[in-house]
């Protein structure tokens, strides 16, 4: 296990599986540049990292994250659209983009961009205390983030509409029901589980869940004619990989496969 600090994110790697937690508990992780920056910058650095096969966002305390800190707006120097495209943006782009699995792991209240963060994840896994708004209309803002492309795709426009328009609370059954998280899990051992399903997404084919992940996100947006080319493409590449020859091989010798090997030196 290693564990280095700085203000804002914690990083803790153990398993294969690298968890930053947001840490400005007492304004429930609200975000500041320094937080939005930082954030990125780890993430960046655990897809360079080869032991890092999964990454785990969450927040320290009792919230999630509770968005843009809105005492550190005024007086700012950028123009809403210039901070977007510092922080946020390619915050969100790193997560979509990166070559590995995120979780994002809810453990309170996700609100306003929070609450797009929340919803980046590859997998979603929710505290039974945990709650979402699209908090951005009480302070007449437009979501951002990416929910407003994420949140429709989810649960269609009408809902996304009024979650958005009267700001109200998710909660974790209503979040499940609606497919914005894949589970919920319980309070008093959150953590724990967090990290037991991000072990088990671990020993999954790192290279195979990543042209998984890069196949997903393209066929977001993509036809169906688009999506079957790039299949084709992109399951040569996995074909090739000694991934599957040895899933191959395990399913004919009827074991487990084993998918983590150590990285050549
Ligand atoms: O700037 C740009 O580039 C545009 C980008 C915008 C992105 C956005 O995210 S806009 C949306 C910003 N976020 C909000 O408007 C959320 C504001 N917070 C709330 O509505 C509520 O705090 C919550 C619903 C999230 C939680 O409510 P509750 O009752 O559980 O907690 P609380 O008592 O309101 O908050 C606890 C503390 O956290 C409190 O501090 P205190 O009084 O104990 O010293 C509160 O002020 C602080 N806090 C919560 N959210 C923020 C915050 N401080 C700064 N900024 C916040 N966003």
């Amino acid at each position: 296990m290693s564990q280095s600090d700085s203000p804002v994110i914690l990083s803790r790697t153990h398993a294969g599986v690298r968890t930053l937690t947001l840490n400005r508990p007492d304004k429930l992780n609200a975000a500041n540049d320094a937080l939005l920056l930082s954030l990125t910058a780890e993430l960046r650095a655990a897809d360079a990292d080869a032991g890092v096969r999964v990454v785990v966002i969450t927040g320290a305390g009792r919230g999630f994250c509770a968005g843009q800190d809105l005492g550190d707006v005024s007086g700012r120097d950028m123009t809403f659209t210039e901070h977007l495209n510092h922080t946020y943006n390619p915050l969100i782009r790193t997560i979509r983009g990166l070559g590995k699995p995120v979780i994002t792991a809810v453990n309170g209240v996700a609100a306003g961009a929070g609450a797009s963060l929340a919803l980046s994840g590859d997998i979603r896994l929710w505290a039974q205390s945990a709650s979402l708004i699209e908090v951005f209309s009480n302070i007449a803002l437009v979501p951002d983030s990416g929910s407003t492309w994420l949140l429709p795709r989810l649960v269609g426009y009408h809902r996304a509409f009024a979650l958005m328009a009267l700001a109200d609370r998710v909660r974790a059954d209503d979040a499940l029901k609606y497919g914005l998280c894949e589970e919920v899990l319980a309070d008093e051992d959150f953590a724990d589980a967090v990290q037991a399903y991000a072990e088990r997404l671990a020993t999954r084919p790192a290279h195979a869940l990543k042209l998984t992940k890069q196949a997903l996100n393209a066929a977001m947006t993509s036809t169906l004619d688009q999506a079957l080319d790039l299949e084709a493409e992109l399951q040569q590449l996995a074909g090739d990989h000694w991934e599957h020859e040895e899933g191959v091989t395990a399913f004919k010798a009827k074991r487990a496969p084993e998918f983590v090997r150590p990285e050549p030196a």
